[in-house]
Parts: structure tokens; sequence; C-alpha cells
């Protein structure tokens, strides 16, 4: 292929690339090619970079804002329900919003490599958009309880992989450690531009409905996601471009709900390994969004959580990881306890894509039957006998 290209080169002369056939369409102009453009340029006024040629993006952003569609029937008439799914973006999850901007700052400001802990997400994201910066990733996972598929993700895309026998939240404290010893960028959600990007994900959901939703149901994890979303409400209805801000919602797995019950957990559990973290980073900024919201923060368990996940896929068609149905199972809790009423219009952010965690798919389901290549058989597995 490249030999080819190379001899091909020597006898085209220049003159040609001007004389373009008639009968071929002319190109669009570069923007217009592009597309989306990705958050910090289609954000550009909102966002702290500033040296466009530093931008690092792979376009995310964009995100569907799906509408319920089953789920909705278990709330009042007159209730709308929106899925703002994130597993469509380029690695797939909400990661790569605050990413995009993490890692364009380290790059105007000359760094040369980064680093975070992580429970699968943002070390996929740090590794995919570090790796297209040219810098090095390190990322620190708890050994055994990362997701498969978002393990393969770092590894593809050439981080530097240390599992470490321990949980997210030492890997955090390791990270902070290593971070003021060596020239390595962290790329947590404490990096502040982390934030910032992820907050444009608000605006979208503004931008598609016109108005900010009533409320906002979100995984809560190490906790910077529903502190983004809330400045990015904000910062909208400081702008005039929505009237109000939501109520915002948090959900956290039985098994790993420091901010529900007041104190860090030791050793935190869940099926949900994203969010299986015992002593959140943006603690303190969560409880202010929550208050300023009039929101809540609230815990559901495991089986809440995969009832939500399954239903999702099943009835809805989206397909995300477990702890994204965590904002769902937490507002089918909410309308068991009759919270919602007519005019309400929710929105619920799944945060990842169901396909990073295979293994907790396939044990939600059987396993497919195999049977002979008949056509008998066949039918009459289809229940047409
Ligand atoms: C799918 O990747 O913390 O409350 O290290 O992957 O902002 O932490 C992931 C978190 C929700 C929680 N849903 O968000 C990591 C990591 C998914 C996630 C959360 C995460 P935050």
């Amino acid at each position: 292929m490249a030999l080819r290209a190379v001899s091909r080169k020597k006898t085209v002369r220049p003159r040609r690339r001007i004389s373009r056939p008639a009968s071929r369409p002319s190109k669009p102009a570069a923007s217009a090619r592009s597309g989306w453009k990705g958050v910090i340029l289609e954000y550009w006024d909102y966002l702290p970079i500033r040296d466009r040629s530093a931008v690092v993006t792979l376009h995310e952003g964009h995100t569907p804002l799906i509408r319920s569609v089953d789920i909705v029937r278990q709330f009042p008439e007159g209730v709308e329900i929106y899925f703002k799914f994130e597993g469509t973006n380029p690695t797939g999850s909400f990661k790569d919003r605050g990413m995009t901007v993490a890692i364009s700052r380290a790059k105007e400001e000359g760094a040369k490599a980064v680093i975070c802990a992580s429970t699968g997400n943002t070390s996929a994201a740090a590794a995919a958009y570090a790796g297209r910066a040219g810098m090095c990733a390190y990322v620190l996972i708890p050994e055994g309880n990362v997701a498969l598929g978002k393990l393969c993700q770092a590894m593809m895309h050439g981080a530097k992989v240390l599992q470490i026998r321990g949980t997210f939240d030492r890997a955090l404290e390791l990270v902070r450690q290593i971070a003021k010893e060596h020239p390595v960028t962290i790329v947590n959600s404490i990096n502040p531009y982390r934030l910032e990007g992820q907050k444009t994900a608000a605006f979208e959901i503004v931008d598609t409905l016109g108005r900010a939703p009533t409320y906002h149901a979100l995984p809560v994890g190490n906790a910077g996601n529903i502190v983004a979303y809330y400045r990015g409400y904000r910062q909208y209805l400081k702008l005039g471009k929505a009237r109000s801000a939501p109520v915002m919602l948090g959900f956290q797995a039985e098994g790993a709900a420091p901010i529900v019950r007041g104190h860090p957990v030791e050793n935190p559990q869940s099926v949900a390994s994203a969010i299986r973290i015992g002593n959140p980073a943006n603690w303190q900024e969560a409880l202010k969004t929550r208050d300023e919201s009039r929101g809540l923060i609230d815990a559901v368990t495991d089986t809440e959580i995969l009832a939500a996940y399954r239903l999702l896929a099943e009835r809805e068609g989206v397909f995300c990881e477990p702890a994204s149905a965590a904002s769902v199972a937490g507002i089918l809790k909410l309308a068991a306890r009759r919270m919602f009423k007519r005019g309400d219009s929710i929105v619920c952010t799944l945060t990842g894509c169901g396909l990073k965690d295979p293994d907790s798919a396939l044990s939600q389901a059987s396993r497919p039957a195999v049977i002979p290549a008949d056509l008998r058989e066949v039918a009459a597995h289809m229940g047409f006998a």
C-alpha cells in the first residue's frame, strides 16, 4: 500500500489537483466536512482552552438524548423521561468529555505524561487521548475489579497499566503522591479541567430540549459528574439559555454508598464495578450540589441496578453498563414513593456502553441453546412446531 502510494505520487503532476472533472461534486469546506467538532471546539467560549493547536479531540460529545418508551409507563401520566446515552462517545463513556479538556490543557502546558487511578472508564479515556497526544499514560487499577472491555481499551491504547492489590481509593491516594514527586499530570476528576469538559453534557441537553429538565438523575462514584452537570446547568441559567436548573438526583450502589452513609466505606462492593468507590474525591462538592439543587443522593441495591440494566436493554433498546443503570434504578425507586407528577421531565445519564462489561451481561441471561443445523429443529425451537 505505502509503496504504491509513493510511486504514484511521482507521476502525478501538480496541475491535476486543480482541474477536476466537472461531474465530480466539489468538496465541501473543511469545517462542513468535519461535522461535529468535539466538545472543546463546539463549546469554545465556555471552556478553559486558548490554544487551538493544542486541542486533542476524538469528536466526543453530541450523544443521543433518547426518549423512554417503556420505563416511562411506571410513572404517572404526563411525565417525560429521557436517557442521555454517553455510551456512544469514542471510548464508550462520558469520561471522553472531560479527558479531551484535561489532555488538551496538559498539552498546552507541555506535559509529557499523565496518570490516573480508575475503576476502568477513566483509564480507557486517558489511554486513548494521551496516545493521540503523544503522551505516556500511566493507569493504576484495582486488581480483578475492572470490567474486561475497559482493561482491553487501556492496553490497546498503549497505557502503562499497573494493577494494584487494593481498592480504587488506595490507587487514587498513590496517584496523588506520585504526582507530587514526579513529572506526571493527574487526569482524575480532581483535575479541574475534567469537570469543565463534563459539564458540556448539560449544555447539550438544554440545547436539545430547549429547556432544562425538572430532574436530572445519575450514578455517583467519585461524584465528579453530578457536580459537573450542575455546573453546566447553572452556567446556562446564568447566561439566560435556560430558565431553571434541575433538581439533581445521585445514586450510589448500596455496598458502596459513603455519601449516603456519611462515612467512607473501607471495602466497597457492587456488581457495578465502575462505582465501587468508598471515599469519593468530590464528596464535599457533591453535597453542595445536592443541597443547592434541593436534590438527594440515595442508594440502590445490586438487584435494583440489574433489573434496570435488563429493562433498558430489553425494552428500551439501550445497552449500558451496570453502573449507568443506577440512575434508572434510582428514579424507579423514587417513583414507587410517588415523587414525580404530571409535567415533570427527568433526564437519566447512562454513563457508559454495555459492551464494556461482557461478564456482567453474560451473567444476566441464559446461554443460547445449541441445536442441530436442521430446518425442523430450528422451527421447533422458534415455537413453530
Ligand atoms: C460508567 O473510571 O471513577 O461520580 O475511574 O465509569 O463522576 O465518578 C468511573 C466512574 C458512573 C461515576 N458511571 O462517575 C473511573 C471512574 C460509570 C463510571 C461513574 C463512573 P463519578
